[in-house]
C-alpha cells in the first residue's frame, strides 16, 4: 500500500505535535507547519525513519500571503496530500466582553477561522483533482457550549463546528471526509499562550484534576483518520473524566 501523507498546522506543540508523533510511528509521510523553525526542524529529525519522510513548512497562518506561498512551494507529489489536520490556533485572553483587547479577538479569529480556511481552500483544491481526502478539523467543548470570558474564543470554534458541517457536504461528492475532534481541557502550552505567559494563572487551569494530554487526543486523531474508506467519523467529544461540561470540573 502506498504511503499516506498528512499535513498537520501547528505541529510545534501540543496536540499537533502529538499527532505528528503518532502518525510517524504509523508511517505516513509528514508536513508539519508552525512558526517555530527550531522547533520544526528538531521535530522533523526526530520523527524521520526509514518509512517516514518529513517536511516542513515555517508559516504564520494569520497571514494568506505566507499560506500561500509555503503550500505552493510543494512539489507534485507532496500536494498529493491525503489527510489535512487543521489543528493551529489559540486563546488569547480571558475577559468579559467589554474588557476584553480586540487584537486578541483578531489574532483568535484570523488564526482559528481565517487561518483553517486559508489552508483549506488550497488543500481542498488538490484533494478534489484526485477524489480523494480527509480533512479533520479541532475543534472543542468550547465550540458546543460557549462559556463567559470565552466569547471570542468559543465563537470561533463554534465557527470551526460549522464551517465544517457545511463542507462536509461541499466535499462529500468528491470522495473527501470531514471529521472534528472536539477536546475538553488538554494541558498543553494552550493555557500558558490565552495567559501570555502567566505560568500561574496557566497552572491553576489543570489543578486538581487530570486533565487529558496531546497524546489522548492523537491516538484519537489516528483512529479517525485510518477508518475504512466508506467509514466517515463526523465528530468526536472527548473529555476529561472530572469534567463535565465546560464550565464543570471536579477538582480534588
Ligand atoms: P498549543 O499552544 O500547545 O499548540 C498550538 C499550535 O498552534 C502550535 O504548534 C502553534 O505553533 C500553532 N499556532 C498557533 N498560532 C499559529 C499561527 N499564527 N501560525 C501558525 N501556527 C500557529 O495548544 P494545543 O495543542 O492545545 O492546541 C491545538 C488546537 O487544539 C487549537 O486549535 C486549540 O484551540 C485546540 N484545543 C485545545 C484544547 C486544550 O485544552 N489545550 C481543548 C480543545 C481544543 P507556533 O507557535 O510554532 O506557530
Ligand atoms: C480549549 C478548551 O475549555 O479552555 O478549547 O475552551 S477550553
Amino acid at each position: 500500500m502506498k504511503q499516506k501523507i498528512a499535513l498537520i498546522t501547528g505541529a510545534t506543540s501540543g496536540i499537533g505535535l502529538e499527532t505528528a508523533r503518532i502518525l510517524s510511528e504509523n508511517n505516513f509521510n509528514l508536513i508539519i507547519t508552525g512558526r517555530r523553525k527550531n522547533r520544526l526542524e528538531d521535530l522533523r529529525q526526530e520523527l524521520e525513519h526509514d518509512h517516514c519522510v518529513v517536511l516542513s513548512l515555517c508559516f504564520d497562518i494569520q497571514s494568506k500571503e505566507e499560506v500561500d506561498q509555503a503550500l505552493l512551494s510543494l512539489s507534485e507529489e507532496w500536494r498529493k496530500v491525503d489527510v489535512l489536520i487543521n489543528n493551529a490556533g489559540l486563546a488569547a485572553g480571558f475577559d468579559p466582553i467589554d474588557k476584553a483587547k480586540t487584537e486578541d479577538w483578531e489574532s483568535m479569529i484570523d488564526t482559528n477561522i481565517k487561518g483553517l480556511l486559508y489552508v483549506t481552500h488550497e488543500v481542498s483544491n488538490w484533494m478534489i483533482k484526485r477524489n480523494e481526502g480527509h480533512i479533520l478539523n479541532i475543534g472543542s467543548i468550547a465550540g458546543i457550549e460557549p462559556y463567559p470570558n470565552g466569547t471570542v474564543y468559543c465563537g470561533t470554534k463554534h465557527a470551526v463546528i460549522a464551517i465544517s458541517k457545511a463542507m462536509r457536504i461541499e466535499l462529500a461528492p468528491y470522495n473527501i471526509k470531514v471529521s472534528t475532534v472536539s477536546p475538553g481541557a488538554v494541558e498543553t502550552e494552550f493555557s500558558l499562550v490565552r495567559f501570555k505567559g502567566e505560568k500561574e494563572k496557566a497552572q491553576k487551569v489543570y489543578e486538581g484534576f487530570t486533565p487529558l494530554n496531546g497524546r489522548d487526543i492523537a491516538e484519537s486523531i489516528y483512529f479517525v483518520v485510518s477508518r475504512p474508506a466508506h467509514v466517515n467519523i463526523d465528530d468526536l467529544l472527548i473529555m476529561p473524566t472530572a469534567q463535565s461540561s465546560a464550565r464543570d470540573i471536579f477538582r480534588k
